[in-house]
């Protein structure tokens, strides 16, 4: 048990945060530098082979299955655990995974029983978090990667919908985060379709239909099909002018900072791609975006509130913060209260977090400061 929990503490968080975006960036993560999240690698090494491997091994000589083994058909099965057993089988052949058959047994007995779990959760649970499953049926409450169906509240009906959007299982896309984020702030009903990313297999036909180059984000407005994200931002604001506007009041500063947004991009992947040059460029750059943020008076690009400048911001600024703490070592976002050479950024940051897209906790790492 204490192997998995390390397992779980140690060697999922770092492959959730260097995958991922929405939803599934964890905690800890900004505590790690590079150096030592390869020392957790190595320590979690022995654990998954204790886990999986020879702790088995030596127990046991029956076949044991992820859905036989954790999962003894009376209860529903915890989709994390037949994860787990899916890793098992992946890492171990058959023949080594030979376990005795009083295992099943003694397992049961150890385990605490998901009655058990489910009492204490409801314990523990606030009347918000007790509606969740709920409210991701019916398309209420914070923003969340699970909604399939986005009503916000009451005041929207299913019938209301005039937007499918495709967009990644595992919401990684950052141009599906724009997308997202955009749709969420002007509080736009939306139907949710996932479609894979490539790595992990062929597309479906039905989306090549309507996508030929198979990319995400997609958007189906009123019948007619968008495919890239910056059309689908601009459809947003002309074809639902009774929402929200993200168009900024002053068009050469939006255009002045937008180009700064592409500069960021180049200095975050040169820098990113380099072993030893591009920090002074990076560091050069996000003084620029300081100073913007400063002058616009905050917290946001414009001003106090969002706009579409902000929205072609966030997605990357939140992977920059993430991978050149990763990589280099590089702290862009601080605990509240602590100094740094970027308090405009943090205090931009912060800002967002209030939003309807980031307020749950299924969002990413830029609301664990
Ligand atoms: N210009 C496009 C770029 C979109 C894009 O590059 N999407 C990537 C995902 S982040 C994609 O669909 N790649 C194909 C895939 O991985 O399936 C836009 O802004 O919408």
């Amino acid at each position: 048990m204490n192997d998995i929990r390390c397992l779980l503490r140690n060697k999922i968080t770092p492959f959730l945060l260097i995958a991922s975006s929405n939803g599934l960036i964890l905690n800890d993560f900004s505590k790690l530098r590079k150096t030592e999240t390869s020392s957790v690698f190595r320590r979690v090494l022995p654990s998954i082979v204790s886990v999986f491997g020879s702790d088995l091994k030596t127990k046991a000589n029956t076949k044991i299955t992820s859905s036989r083994l954790f999962a003894s058909g009376r209860e529903p099965p915890n989709p994390f655990i037949s994860m787990l057993g899916d890793l098992q089988s992946s890492i171990f052949s058959r023949k080594s995974l030979q376990v005795n058959s009083g295992l099943d047994s003694s397992l049961e007995k150890a385990a605490t029983s998901w009655n058990d779990i489910r009492s204490h959760l409801k314990s523990v649970q606030t009347p918000e978090e007790r509606k969740f499953r709920d409210n991701l049926k019916k398309g209420y409450g914070g923003g969340s990667p699970f909604h399939k169906i986005r009503l916000y509240d009451e005041s929207n009906k299913e019938n209301d919908i005039r937007i499918t959007f495709y967009r990644d299982h595992a919401s990684w896309c950052p141009y599906c985060q724009k997308v997202w984020f955009a749709l969420e702030e002007k509080r736009i009903p939306y139907r949710v379709e996932k479609v894979n990313m490539s790595c992990y297999g062929s597309k479906p036909r039905e989306f090549l239909q309507i996508q030929p180059n198979g990319q995400i984000p997609v958007a189906i407005i009123d019948g007619r099909v968008y495919g890239s994200s910056n059309d689908i931002l601009s459809t947003l604001e002309s074809s639902f002018p009774n929402h929200k506007s993200l168009t900024p009041s002053d068009g050469n500063k939006a255009r002045e900072l937008l180009r700064l947004e592409q500069t960021l991009a180049g200095a975050w992947l040169g820098w990113l791609r380099s072993t030893n040059s591009g920090k002074e460029y990076m560091e050069d750059t996000l003084t620029k975006i300081e100073r913007a943020l400063k002058e616009s008076g905050g917290p946001f690009f414009m001003g106090d509130d969002v706009t579409i400048v902000d929205v072609q911001f966030l997605s990357f600024l939140e992977r920059i913060c993430a991978s050149l703490l990763y990589f280099k070592g590089f702290v862009i976002r601080v605990p509240s209260g602590e100094t740094t050479s970027y308090p405009a950024i943090n205090k931009w940051f912060d800002a967002l977090v209030r939003t309807i897209f980031f307020s749950n906790s299924y969002t990413t790492n830029i609301n664990k400061n």
